[in-house]
Formats: structure tokens, C-alpha cells, sequence
């Protein structure tokens, strides 16, 4: 079983903790819990770089070994750190369990020393018809963000 494990870093009072688990080849379970946020829907997306150095904007494009265009997590053409959307309740806070395919912790494609963002928008997925819309969902600014590292 491979483990990593993000802490957000935000400058909006925004906190959370993300794990990744993935057995053998299998598909990698993300469970985050995740505080500070606006009700409603959230971008949520694996970045390309683990570089914070100028906050989460240092941290790239969204992960996209395939080059492919901006997707839902279902879509055939997507980017492999496309993941959705979190729900966040009224409480500000969010408890989530994802379950993906293209976002491995080992390997050529692996997402350890990359990077978890979460938006300030609702990412539509591709499908809004806003000129973001295929590159990045339109998800607005990068709220939080935390480097994958290995966790033992
Ligand atoms: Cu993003
Ligand atoms: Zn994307």
C-alpha cells in the first residue's frame, strides 16, 4: 500500500488535511476533511508542480501528463488531476472520499511531490462555454493549497 498525505496552506484561513492510498495498481483513494471554506461547491484539482514559493499560483497548471483538454473526473478527455468538485456545507467545512484512476502514487505519472489546490469556484467541468472552461473549469482564484509528500 502505497500513502501520501497534503496539509493545506492558505492565506485565507483555509485548513485541511488530504490522504492518498493506493494498493498495487489499483485506483488511489483521496479522503480530505477540509475547514474555512464558503458554502457550496469548490474546485478541486491536482496541480503539476510541489512549488509553493509564491503561494498555490507557483504550484502550475493543472496535472496533465496525457495532454489532454479540462474535464470532469468521469470524462474521457480530461486532465488526470481533475478532480471535480468538493461540497462544502454550511458549517464551512467539507468531509470527502474520491476514488480516481489517473492520479497514482507510484510510477512515470505518480502525483507524490505535486500539488492539492482547492478554488474559490465551482469548476464547471469543462462545460461552462467560459474561455476557461477547457483549461482550467473556470474555478476561480487558489484558496489552498498543499504539497503531496509520501507518507509512511
Ligand atoms: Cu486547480
Ligand atoms: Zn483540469
Amino acid at each position: 500500500m502505497a500513502k501520501g498525505v497534503a496539509v493545506l496552506c492558505s492565506s485565507e484561513g483555509v485548513k485541511g488535511t488530504i490522504l492518498f492510498t493506493q494498493e498495487g495498481d489499483g485506483p488511489t483513494t483521496v479522503t480530505g476533511n477540509v475547514s474555512g471554506l464558503k458554502p457550496g461547491l469548490h474546485g478541486f484539482h491536482v496541480h503539476a508542480l510541489g512549488d509553493t514559493t509564491n503561494g498555490c499560483m507557483s504550484t502550475g497548471p493543472h496535472f496533465n501528463p496525457a495532454a489532454k483538454e479540462h474535464g470532469a473526473p468521469e470524462d474521457e478527455n480530461r486532465h488526470a488531476g481533475d478532480l471535480g468538485n468538493i461540497t462544502v456545507g454550511d458549517d464551512g467545512t467539507a468531509t470527502f472520499t474520491i476514488v480516481d484512476k489517473q492520479i497514482p502514487l507510484t510510477g512515470p505519472h505518480s502525483i507524490i511531490g505535486r500539488a492539492v489546490v482547492v478554488h474559490g469556484d465551482p469548476d464547471d467541468l469543462g462545460k461552462g462555454g467560459h474561455e476557461l472552461s477547457k483549461s482550467t473549469g473556470n474555478a476561480g482564484g487558489r484558496i489552498a493549497c498543499g504539497i503531496i509528500g509520501l507518507q509512511g
